[in-house]
């Protein structure tokens, strides 16, 4: 598969681990899991060739790890960016003392006065360098990039969560908390 295509199918896996998963008329479980072979026929069925030799290598080669092979290799699902309600078990852990977000200058008012929120997705996505938070930002239009004082959240009770890729997530930022310089 060419990586065109490879891209192709992860956006399109994206699309049905995160948000619509009836796309290709599948329901994920409680936890966002989906089985493999559903997957793939699913996927199949809109055209596109895909096996699991295949599926494997667009989940390894994913350049964020947006996804994740369950332990007996049955089912898959999206480590974070979901927008349909599922429970991906995460532990609360302490955060790093700052924290950044990537967005566009639209939406700096709002942000200030109601602080980040999470929108259409299941949280706030945070990141531990700005290089992430400028590309994130990116895609949206020219960057602008905030510091969150993730630190003083957590001690004054906010809690935090690691996905399995590395990305940090929280219910909501108050302005408070954000360094709009
Ligand atoms: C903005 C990608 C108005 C927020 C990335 C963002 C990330 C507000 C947008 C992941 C607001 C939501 C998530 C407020 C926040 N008023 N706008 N109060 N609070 N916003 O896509 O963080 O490549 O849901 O700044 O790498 O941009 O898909 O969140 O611009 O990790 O794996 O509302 O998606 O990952 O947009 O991106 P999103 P995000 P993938």
């Amino acid at each position: 598969m060419s990586s065109i295509n490879i891209k192709r199918v992860s956006k399109l896996m994206s699309l049905i681990l995160r948000h619509r998963p009836e796309h290709i008329k599948a329901v994920l479980d409680e936890n966002g899991w989906l089985l493999i072979d559903e997957l793939i026929k699913g996927i199949n069925k809109k055209g596109i060739r895909l096996d699991r030799t295949t599926l494997e290598v667009v989940v390894e080669e994913n350049d964020k790890k947006r996804f994740i092979i369950s332990d007996d290799g049955l089912r898959i699902r999206a480590n974070q960016g979901h927008s349909v309600n599922v429970d991906l078990e995460l532990q609360a852990v302490q955060p790093p003392d700052f924290l950044f977000h990537g967005t566009v200058p639209k939406f700096m008012e709002a942000i200030q006065n109601k602080g980040l929120l999470k929108m259409s997705r299941q949280h706030v996505h945070l990141s531990t360098n700005r290089d992430t938070a400028i590309s994130v930002g990116s895609r949206r239009g020219k960057p602008v990039i905030l510091r969150v004082r993730s630190g003083e959240m957590y001690k004054s009770g906010c809690s935090f969560f690691l996905s399995e890729n590395g990305v940090w997530l929280t219910e909501v930022v108050s302005p408070e908390y954000i360094e709009f310089k």
